[in-house]
């Protein structure tokens, strides 16, 4: 591994490139965890991708404490939370005031909410050995087979999936591809598609992703603008399973996830919705959107682009806010998204 301090060119922005100065690399090039992480491990991503937005991965719990000289002012500037600050969690669906804002489907194609979760003593996917990723799918897979009602399903492997279905589920926004070049420098795709798959109910309104990003990703979606249902079955469904796996959270940063970006909460309420006058104006869109901290994403996921004047909108705080929050700033933006949608 190279023990160099990586030079970024002049236009690179990531926050990896802002905070990892020459002191700060000089402090941590030499740490590891007790998974083996190391600190190269931990930002190859963003040495490797200099488009990156963020450019790091933790490798385990113990990585925002070993990289906290790096880790804690990333945290910091992406998610306004300091290092003093504790995390909250609040999964009630009765404190979420969220009347559906589009009861005629005018606008509102979808809304989708997933958390991603970590199991609790066992290191995070860019650290994680195949037989220890293997043994995640072996443990949620049967967990789930517990699941019931609407929420029983059945866990399908991605090893052994025809590729017409898998295409399909992934047109559909049901399934995740093979990580992107940022996954793949962070170490996610190795061994794919092995000890990955998917679990969804009948209807494809409750899935569960295991081994991508996180170990688990659990979704609750459907088609329409009823957020409140949709975070409803979300909040069950992780009650449901929480009562067979242990979940990695501190009081500090909340849910243990892979990528800093979804600590606390790990939770990303999302819309496509369509708003094809206000795309013309970009600067109006993004004023509002920035006013209620959401992030605008294409409709093929992270790093894809809109099409037909569809959006993604979804929640950016995920840290120190609660749940019930992260949801309720998705919906008041898509209510003033909408609004203005009406007034051009
Ligand atoms: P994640 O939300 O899991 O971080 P992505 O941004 O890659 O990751 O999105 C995953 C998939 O979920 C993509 O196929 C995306 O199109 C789909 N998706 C996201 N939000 C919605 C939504 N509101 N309705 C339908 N599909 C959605
Ligand atoms: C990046 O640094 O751009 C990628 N590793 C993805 C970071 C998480 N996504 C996001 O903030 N939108």
């Amino acid at each position: 591994m190279n023990q160099e301090f990586p030079t970024f060119p002049k236009e690179c922005k990531s926050m990896l490139c802002k905070h990892l100065t020459k002191e700060v690399f000089t402090s941590l090039k030499d740490k590891k965890t007790s998974s083996g992480f190391t600190l190269q491990d931990a930002i190859n991503s963003g040495v490797e991708n200099i488009d990156s937005g963020i450019g790091v991965y933790a490798g385990d719990e113990e990585s925002y404490d070993t990289f906290a000289a790096l880790f804690d002012p990333i945290i910091e500037e992406y998610h306004s939370f300091s290092v003093d600050d504790k995390h909250k969690s609040n999964l009630n669906p009765n404190d979420l005031k969220a009347p559906n804002p589009d009861p005629e489907g005018k606008y509102i194609v979808s809304t989708r909410i997933r958390v991603g979760r970590n199991i609790d003593n066992l290191p995070l996917g860019p650290a994680i050995t195949k037989e220890q990723r293997n043994e995640v799918e072996k443990q949620v897979s049967s967990a789930l087979k517990s699941m019931s009602g609407t929420l029983s399903g059945v866990y399908y492997p991605i090893n052994g999936m025809s590729e017409e279905v898998s295409a399909k589920l992934i047109e559909d926004h049901f399934l995740f591809k093979a990580g992107d070049r940022y996954l793949e420098a962070a170490g996610l795709n190795r061994d794919w598609p092995e000890g990955r798959g998917i679990f969804h109910n009948d209807e494809k309104t409750f899935l569960v992703w295991i081994n991508e990003e996180d170990q688990l990703r659990i979704i609750s979606m459907q088609m329409g603008g009823d957020i409140k249902e949709v975070f409803t079955r979300l909040t069950s469904a992780i009650s449901e399973i929480e009562k067979s796996v242990k979940f990695s959270y501190n009081s500090h940063i909340g849910y243990i996830t892979s990528c800093p970006t979804n600590l606390g909460t790990a939770m990303r309420a999302s819309v496509h919705i369509k708003l094809p006058k206000l795309a013309e104006d970009m600067d109006t869109f993004k004023a509002i959107t920035d006013k209620h901290h959401l992030q605008i994403r294409g409709i093929h996921g992270e790093h894809s682009e809109s099409e037909g004047g569809i959006y993604d909108i979804s929640n950016k705080r995920r840290l120190g806010v609660t749940e019930v929050e992260c949801v309720q700033d998705m919906y008041d933006g898509v209510v003033a998204l909408i609004a203005k949608e009406k007034s051009l």
